[in-house]
């Protein structure tokens, strides 16, 4: 469900990193392990336990140089940085205000209540709305009106595909820290909790096209 996951694993994937991945970490080994922003992911690099996707994405290019997950040229990896930072700090508030609007609720809430620990399940309502549901109202986009955040995402969609138009990853012929940042908020986005937004992105053949060829650099 985290598109910060998502975004860690399809690039260590992309790099031919072996790793293995939790899915289900408890509240209060989460904490444990990550007490500085008690959020997901978490990598574990030996004894090393680092927090942030960003941050661990610098740390795989500094295991892994090769293939790099930034350009080379100054001024491309700018772009390309901040794009990524684009994505994780403002593309993912819109598919979480739109994950969490009254009609899309009962669906987010069906597809995260597997990480609430069993005996309080019951809650399962109560606890997530407060941990994350009411985020995107603290945000900001969680308060628009739907038909105008669906909007803004929709010209959004169109920036990315303008700059799709020159390149075939985001300001390079190879996939960046700005790719898997996006490939991440989009498979949150396609997890069937958010229509608009995938009816969104599925009418615009440059992003499934784009989707299509980080598939195939990942996978290999
Ligand atoms: N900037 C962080 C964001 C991480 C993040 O927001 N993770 C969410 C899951 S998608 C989380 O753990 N939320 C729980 C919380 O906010 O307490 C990153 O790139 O790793």
């Amino acid at each position: 469900m985290s598109p910060f996951v998502t975004k860690v694993k399809a690039a260590t994937a992309y790099k031919r990193l072996p790793f293995t991945h939790r899915e289900y970490v408890g509240i209060a080994e989460l904490r444990k392990l990550n007490p500085q922003t008690g959020k997901v992911p978490i990598a574990l690099f030996g004894t090393d336990v680092l927090f942030d996707s960003s941050l661990i994405l610098r740390r795989l290019d500094a295991e892994q140089p090769s293939p790099p997950l930034i350009a080379e040229d100054p001024a491309t990896a700018a772009r390309q940085y901040l794009l990524e930072d684009w994505s994780d700090e403002s593309l993912y508030w819109y598919v979480q205000a739109l994950r969490w609007s009254d009609k899309n609720e009962p669906r987010t809430l069906a597809e995260n209540r597997k990480f609430v620990p069993a005996p309080l399940r019951l809650f399962a309502k109560p606890i997530l709305r407060r941990l994350v549901g009411r985020q995107p109202q603290a945000q900001g986009l969680g308060r628009l009106p739907e038909e105008m955040l669906i909007a803004e995402l929709a010209l959004r969609l169109d920036n990315l595909v303008t700059l799709l138009a020159r390149d075939p990853f985001f300001h390079a012929d190879r996939p960046s820290v700005a790719d898997f940042a996006i490939y991440g908020v989009s498979t949150t986005g396609f997890s069937g909790a958010t229509p608009e937004f995938a009816e969104a992105f599925a009418s615009r053949p440059a992003l499934v096209e784009w989707r299509s060829r980080m598939d195939a650099a990942i996978s290999g």
